[in-house]
């Protein structure tokens, strides 16, 4: 692979439109990064919030155009995890994909400036031109400390910006200084024990100077345990005998050079930090200590944990379920209104069967899931979750994960497929694919729909009181979990044995959450909602529709029409698989269509039932329409114990094309992804047929 180009001494930006944010986790890199773009990249308050690339323009003052790269944090240029080794390819010039970086934006959380700097010398080392956006400045001020921005801009050889990214604070100070010409970064940390040095003057020479400083480059390689893997990024596997002879003859020599080689660094750092920072006296323990024993206290911690969970259900229902019933009214009227202008037929019935019935039926719980997603961005953005991993740690580790594979796992709360691409963020291969293959237990929120549902029917088309149908979601919400941690271990004791890696996860300080940031992401879910609604569900639900109406059986009532079409043919040629579960051959269409996506299956019910409507002076809710049902024998289909098997199924199986992909490309095959797939659906089968089968038997 080539590489670029080195930048020229002093050349002008004008023509270095490539700019990338590098900065340790969490340091609000894509906070900033939305702040100059106007993208809405994903921002929380915990590590590992971006695990991949994103690209998007600005102009700087003089109007040009510059291309800036998002990318994973990272605390040193040597990665440890599939997605700092991203930022590393990027910076170094050899991803294929992405432009070569001109200028890098080093995103410093100057609240840990010490920590921080070692990744800025790191890349000041490359001879890239930089500039250092001291983020957090509000924090840094608050705790009573202050910098010295000029000193340490002259110490580092590069611009120095302070910044609140959050504020939108020294924005136009990064423009300006955009807009002029930057000086290639300079080495700052130049010292290295004796044996280090006389390898890197040995070797050195051998690597090509075409992109980044050569020194720096050998000293990385050299540095890393196993060099094979930088090498292949760098296209210099052709030099790895040597790097190994070198490795070798330092092993000998000084047993520890490593860690000498990065302890000097972080000395000289540290002098550097303490010659620019003021820091306050710390006279007593934080109010952040306080509330971090409580939180992550292995008793009064869970029930704070189960409490914040059930408060969040709770609103889910008490607050979302208003708004939820206005839609359902406004539905009612528009279908109401369409059969009244409308003449009987195709059309009307397309209209109102197929498109309100099966897509307005989803679109009903959309307040729902903006409320769950509102008290997700609370607790992503208030730094509870990296918490909230903190206290699973003693369970993760206890079926043998590491206790920062839960962020995947909480992720996975809001969409399965964010939760499999942050298990990036784990540096333990066989960690990394235990998490994703259990991430999808953790009930997403296409699964809410489904269940909100079902409580509706299992209630008796009543409405039950907001704690008990809290509380049930919640239970299946920690089912999820469970099982989660329950196929870990199994996997963990099976096909990836290795012991956990210990928790190496930073808590975050707690933030007060930015309501701004909230809001743009539940704008953000709510587009991804609706535009999925119009477009995936309402085609779904059309066919579906013709499914049902053709062929047309003439002079029949509409529950034979529906029995003798094309869905009717289908579903019962299915139902004998499904019977033994409790299921009809409607909740089996429902399942089949639920594959694509979860929330079919509310929107299939929604077109196979809408013609209990019918006759009806108003249209019925859905939840009354499915209470209507019988068996033939005059026995009702949704007994509270089906409603309750139908939710164990969606708890435990994988229906979400979505994610199969995901896994395909994560996995980087299709067997991982099919395993999943067949494990999980296997065992929401035979959990589904055990709890109906005992139910009936103890005469539910
Ligand atoms: N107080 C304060 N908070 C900030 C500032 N900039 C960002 N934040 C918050 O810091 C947290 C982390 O921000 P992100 O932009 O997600 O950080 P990141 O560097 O992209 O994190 P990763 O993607 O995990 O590497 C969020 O809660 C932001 O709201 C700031 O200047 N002041
Ligand atoms: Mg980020």
């Amino acid at each position: 692979m080539k590489l670029a180009p080195r930048a020229r001494e002093g050349a002008p930006l004008a023509e270095l439109t490539n700019i990338a944010l590098v900065g340790n986790p969490n340091s609000g890199k894509s906070t900033l990064f939305n702040a100059l773009t106007g993208l809405r990249q994903k921002v929380a308050n915990y590590p590992g919030v971006t695990i991949e690339k994103k690209i998007g323009f600005f102009f700087d003052l003089h109007g040009r155009k510059c291309q800036l790269i998002d990318l994973p944090g990272t605390y040193s240029l040597l990665p440890s995890a599939p997605d700092e080794e991203i930022t590393c390819e990027v910076l170094f010039g050899t991803r294929p994909d992405t432009p070569v970086p001109d200028a890098v934006i080093c995103v410093v959380d100057a609240t840990h400036l010490e920590r921080s700097l070692y990744l800025v010398t790191q890349v000041l080392d490359l001879g890239l031109p930089a500039i250092v956006m001291l983020n957090m400045m509000d924090l840094l001020e608050e705790g009573g400390d202050s910098l010295d921005v000029a000193g340490l801009s002259a110490k580092l050889g590069c611009p120095v910006i302070p910044c609140q990214a959050s504020r939108r604070k020294g924005l136009v100070e990064l423009r300006a200084t955009l807009s002029h010409e930057l000086p290639p970064g300079r080495p700052v940390c130049r010292r290295c024990p004796a044996p280090v040095e006389e390898s890197l003057a040995r070797i050195a020479g051998d690597f090509p100077e075409e992109r980044v400083e050569r020194r720096a480059l050998c000293a990385l390689i050299l540095g890393a345990p196993d060099p094979r893997r930088l090498a292949e990024v760098l296209a210099v596997t052709h030099l790895l005998p040597a790097l190994r002879q070198e490795q070798e003859r330092l092993e000998g020599k000084m047993p520890d050079w490593r860690q000498q080689t990065i302890a000097m660094r972080q000395s000289e750092i540290r002098t550097l930090t303490g010659e620019v920072l003021q820091k306050s006296p710390v006279i007593a323990k934080s109010a952040t200590d306080w509330l971090d024993h409580w939180v992550t206290h292995p008793f009064v911690g869970w029930l704070i944990f189960l409490g914040i969970m059930g408060t969040m259900f709770l609103a889910v229902f008490e607050v979302g379920a208003g708004p939820k019933d206005a839609i359902n009214a406004l539905f009612s009227v528009l279908s109401a209104r369409l059969e009244k202008i409308l003449p009987a037929g195709d059309l009307r019935d397309l209209l109102t069967e197929g498109v309100i019935g099966g897509a307005g039926n989803v679109i009903v719980f959309l307040p729902q899931i903006l409320v769950l997603f509102f008290f997700l961005g609370l607790l992503e953005d208030s730094g509870y979750m990296a918490r909230a991993a903190f206290l699973m740690d003693k369970v993760m580790s206890r079926v043998g994960l590491q206790g920062k594979a839960f962020i995947p796992l909480l992720a996975s709360h809001a969409c399965a497929i964010p939760g499999i691409l942050s298990a990036r963020t784990l540096s333990d291969p066989g960690d990394r694919m235990v998490t994703i293959l259990v991430a999808p237990f953790a009930s997403c929120s296409a699964r809410l729909p489904v269940y909100v549902l079902m409580i509706a029917a299992f209630f008796g088309g009543r409405p039950g009181a907001g704690v008990a149908e809290a509380a049930i979601v919640m239970s299946l919400y920690l089912l999820g979990l469970a099982t989660a941690f329950g196929f870990a271990w199994l996997f963990k004791n099976s096909l990836f044995r290795g012991r956990p890696a210990p928790l190496v996860l930073e808590l975050p300080p707690y933030r007060r959450p930015s309501l701004r940031t909230i809001g743009t992401q539940m704008l953000s879910r709510a587009g991804a909602f609706l535009r999925r609604a119009g477009t995936t569900i309402v085609a779904i639900s059309v066919i579906l529709w013709w499914l049902t109406a053709y062929p047309k059986v003439p002079g029949v009532d509409q529950s034979a029409q529906l029995a003798g079409s094309f869905a009717g043919r289908i579903g019962h040629w299915i139902e004998p698989v499904i019977r033994p579960l409790g299921f009809n051959w409607k909740i089996g269409i429902g399942l089949i269509s639920a594959q694509a996506a979860r929330e079919n299956f509310v929107s299939t019910i929604g077109v196979l039932y809408a013609g209990k409507s019918k006759g009806e002076a108003e249209p019925i809710p859905l939840s009354r329409a499915l209470l209507a049902d019988r068996w033939p024998d005059g026995q009702p289909v949704f007994t509270p114990l089906v409603c309750l098997t139908i939710m164990l199924f969606f708890v435990f199986s994988l229906q979400c094309v979505s994610t199969v992909v995901a896994v395909r490309r994560e996995t980087g095959s299709w067997r991982w992804a099919f395993f999943q797939f067949g494990y999980m659906t296997f065992f929401a089968y035979a959990v589904c047929l055990a709890v109906y089968q005992a139910g009936r038997a103890c005469g539910l």
